[in-house]
């Protein structure tokens, strides 16, 4: 049938309408119900094979315009809309967004579902569906407010499998519930499965407060709940078991299923262990394999064979490490095999850091996946090797075979065609859309890189899609900005160690020098959007500071003709897809080592912003690739970094009392500032940066300023800006997941 029959067969049946008479939220349904009904009717991949990707968090985004392209029905839809006078963007205004991630992690895991999916591999995301998300951010008075982000409607994405998993808890059992999305490649179909439990808690009445014990009914409420005392972090190991005792049944039961015996689980199954909140599959699937009557021996080789670990952080606080009293708790059948693990461990060394069970009786998740894993990898060649030779050295003297590194990417389905459309009309029209199988493609623009009307018609493309970002930003937020100035834009988590307030000194830095009569060669929008974790006092007070500065210089009729500050309400997917086309200048600016990929860092590059960034994470693999004319690097390298820490060498004090530095930090505890927000808070984070500055933002922030200073010069040579566009776009293609999921496979998964 034709999609316009097609179409008008399902809005007949549910509306009685033909699709022109229908509103553009009935038009979402009916093209949800036929998007998902193609979707699930596809066949799943070929392959004896099959890849688990196990993770806490997936950061789907939308997924009407992101199916449609997987199931080639894009374009045809766009102009069956528009000749209705429609368009898909209004329509996807009615789909919620699920919130279940918190970051680049989740987006990754996103990305690489795509991937897998348009390679035609077998391989599905094995997660939790999480009712209300993290949560949804407000600002009030200035600060960061959580509340419930429901994302779960009537008809959705999802789809009940009718299948159900029982899990052993200690003192009682869990029904887990299985709801499949359907993950479109081109004439396949993969799984994205998500656990949930049979009667899930509504709402919280109050913000995000919910009875942390009710384990039976709030265990998929949301992600990452509060774990500042007790019962909170129960909770979290409750999620984690249950993620991964359900998902593991489900392996052994598609094996069987397969008709393949337990036996032969590592020649039919891979499973990528996301960071390590998914670590206990691996004690987990041994319970089963020897419950089913293999010996501890076997299934121990069996599953060390199939599961491979990725390490996502360097940062101390992050390694997961739980109380062995809370296993006993929450998954007691785990415990007599992690004890055995330990001690098989240490037979194989006797160095105690490389212990699964510490002295005070903890268990370290991510020991456990080294050991009992058969690969260990980072995500960006620096973080690979810092864990190499600093943070998991013990380990990589005893397993140098395990370690490899995968630097990460980004689909640019979803981040060039589909959020960039007149760039990615621009492209095409130059080297046909070959790049849309094969990023590396994209590299072939550099043969215009000398033509004036492609450089001009690159600057045309940024400018349509800074007035698109300007429309929006005007309607949802209700805030003006210049789309003449330069969009200089940071997106990110909010933690200290990505240095958000020092890009906030820069802006007080560039407040003070317009009071002081230097005005910019051009006006400059900084936006910020991030998300705090809600315990997280300090990321809470830098976006106070944040929002303080917006409200300073919107409210100085003398500085906000040349400086803005807008930071977005509740950054997700779908305002990263508005931001990203219609940025200039990039900000990736963490402290040297401790940023372990970043992937917005890949997507601001393939759209054609320009990077200003310290040499970490995946920072290090763009500027060897555009060229020291096409990046701006500032500040100190990891190894300094590492050698500060590692001898206690950095006093924030030293740096404070810079001529150059000071008089910003003060700012901070002005009487203007100070009108604009809460004193204790201000004085708090003053205080913080003045003696701790854990994360160095003021060892960095002159040699910031001044490449900042750089860059703002730089954009002024339009031409020679466009060309540093250009080799960005055309560099870029490096960071597709597609080749990221090609690397796991031949290194790792052996899919095909
Ligand atoms: C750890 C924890 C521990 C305590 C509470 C909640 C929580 C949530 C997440 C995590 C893991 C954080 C690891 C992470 O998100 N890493 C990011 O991974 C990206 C994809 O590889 C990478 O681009 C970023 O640089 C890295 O920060």
């Amino acid at each position: 049938m034709e999609l316009k029959q097609q179409l008008n067969a399902i809005t007949q049946q549910r509306f009685s309408l033909a699709p022109e008479s229908c509103t553009d939220e009935q038009l979402y349904h009916a093209l949800l119900e036929l998007t998902q009904q193609q979707a699930m009717a596809l066949p799943a991949p070929a392959g004896d094979r099959k890849l688990y990707y196990f993770s806490a968090e997936f950061l789907m985004g939308k997924l009407l315009s992101n199916n449609l392209l997987a199931l080639g029905l894009f374009e045809p839809v766009r102009t069956l809309l528009a000749g209705m006078g429609r368009s898909l963007a209004a329509l996807e205004e009615y789909e919620p967004e699920p919130s279940l991630g918190n970051g680049g992690l989740g987006r990754l895991a996103a990305c690489f579902l795509d991937s897998i999916a348009a390679l035609g591999l077998p391989g599905d995301g094995v997660g939790l569906n999480y009712h209300y998300g993290l949560f949804h951010q407000k600002f009030i008075d200035r600060k960061q407010q959580e509340q419930p982000d429901p994302w779960i409607q009537p008809e959705s994405w999802l789809t009940d499998t009718q299948k159900r998993y029982t899990v052993p808890f200690g003192g009682f059992e869990l029904e887990a519930v299985l709801y499949d999305i359907a993950v479109p490649g081109s004439g396949i179909a993969n799984r994205l499965h998500l656990f949930d439990v049979e009667q899930p808690a509504d709402p919280p009445a109050c913000g995000i407060q919910f009875d942390k014990r009710d384990v039976v009914h709030c265990l998929t409420s949301f992600l990452y709940p509060d774990d500042s005392d007790r019962d909170g972090q129960l909770m979290r190991v409750y999620q984690q078991y249950f993620m991964v005792s359900a998902g593991a049944q489900m392996i052994l039961d598609e094996l069987a299923q397969r008709g393949f015996a337990p036996e032969t689980l590592s020649d039919h199954v891979a499973i990528q262990i996301n960071d390590t909140h998914p670590s206990m599959v691996i004690p987990e699937l041994i319970r089963l394999l020897t419950a089913g009557g293999m010996s501890f021996d076997d299934a121990v080789a069996q599953v060390e064979k199939t599961c491979a670990y990725t390490n996502h952080t360097i940062l101390a606080e992050a390694l997961e490490k739980w109380p062995m009293e809370y296993l006993q708790t929450v998954a007691p059948g785990l415990v007599p095999i992690i004890r055995e693990l330990d001690r098989r461990a240490r037979l194989r060394s006797d160095d105690p850091r490389v212990a699964i069970i510490d002295q005070w009786d903890r268990v370290h998740m991510a020991h456990m996946d080294i050991h009992y894993g058969h690969s260990v990898n980072g995500v960006a060649a620096l973080h690979t090797e810092i864990l190499k030779t600093s943070e998991l050295k013990p380990f990589c003297d005893l397993y140098p075979e395990k370690f490899n590194n995968k630097t990460n990417g980004v689909t640019f389905r979803r981040w060039l065609q589909a959020c960039d459309p007149a760039l990615a009309r621009w492209i095409t029209a130059r080297i046909g859309d070959g790049w849309t199988r094969d990023a590396a493609r994209l590299e072939q623009l550099l043969d215009y890189a000398e033509d004036p009307d492609s450089l001009a018609s690159l600057l045309e493309v940024k400018q349509h899609n800074k007035r698109r970002l300007q429309r929006l930003l005007a309607q949802r937020q209700g805030v003006q900005v210049d789309e003449n100035s330069i969009f200089d834009i940071q997106v990110k988590r909010l933690h200290e160690y990505k240095r958000q307030q020092m890009n906030a000194l820069w802006v007080i830095y560039k407040y003070l020098q317009i009071k002081g009569g230097n005005r910019p060669a051009r006006p400059i929008t900084v936006l910020f959007g991030a998300k705090a974790a809600p315990a997280y006092t300090m990321a809470k007070y830098i976006i106070h500071l944040i929002l303080c500065l917006q409200a300073l210089t919107e409210s100085d009729p003398e500085v906000s003709p040349w400086l803005r500050v807008v930071m977005v309400e509740n950054y997700n997917v779908s305002w990263a897809e508005a931001l990203i086309p219609a940025c200039d200048l990039s900000e990736q600016i963490s402290l040297a080592s401790k940023e372990a990929s970043g992937t917005s860092n890949m997507k601001f590059m393939a759209n054609g912003a320009v990077t200003l960034g310290t040499m970490d994470g995946a920072n290090v693999e763009i500027a060897d690739l555009v060229g020291p004319d096409n990046i701006y690097t500032f500040g100190v390298s990891s190894s300094q970094v590492i050698d500060l820490y590692a001898t206690g060498g950095y006093h924030s004090l030293d740096y404070y009392h810079r001529p150059g530095v000071e008089y910003l930090v003060d700012f901070l505890v002005s009487p203007q500032l100070l009108q604009q927000g809460d004193p204790a808070m201000l004085s708090a984070l003053w205080h913080d940066m003045k003696y701790k500055d854990w994360f160095m933002a003021l060892l960095d922030v002159e040699s910031y300023i001044a490449e900042k200073e750089r860059a703002l010069a730089g954009y002024e040579d339009r031409t020679a800006w466009a060309r540093k566009m250009l080799v960005n776009i055309a560099k870029s293609g490096y960071f597709s997941s597609d080749r990221t999921i090609a690397q796991y496979n031949q290194d790792i998964w052996h899919l095909t």
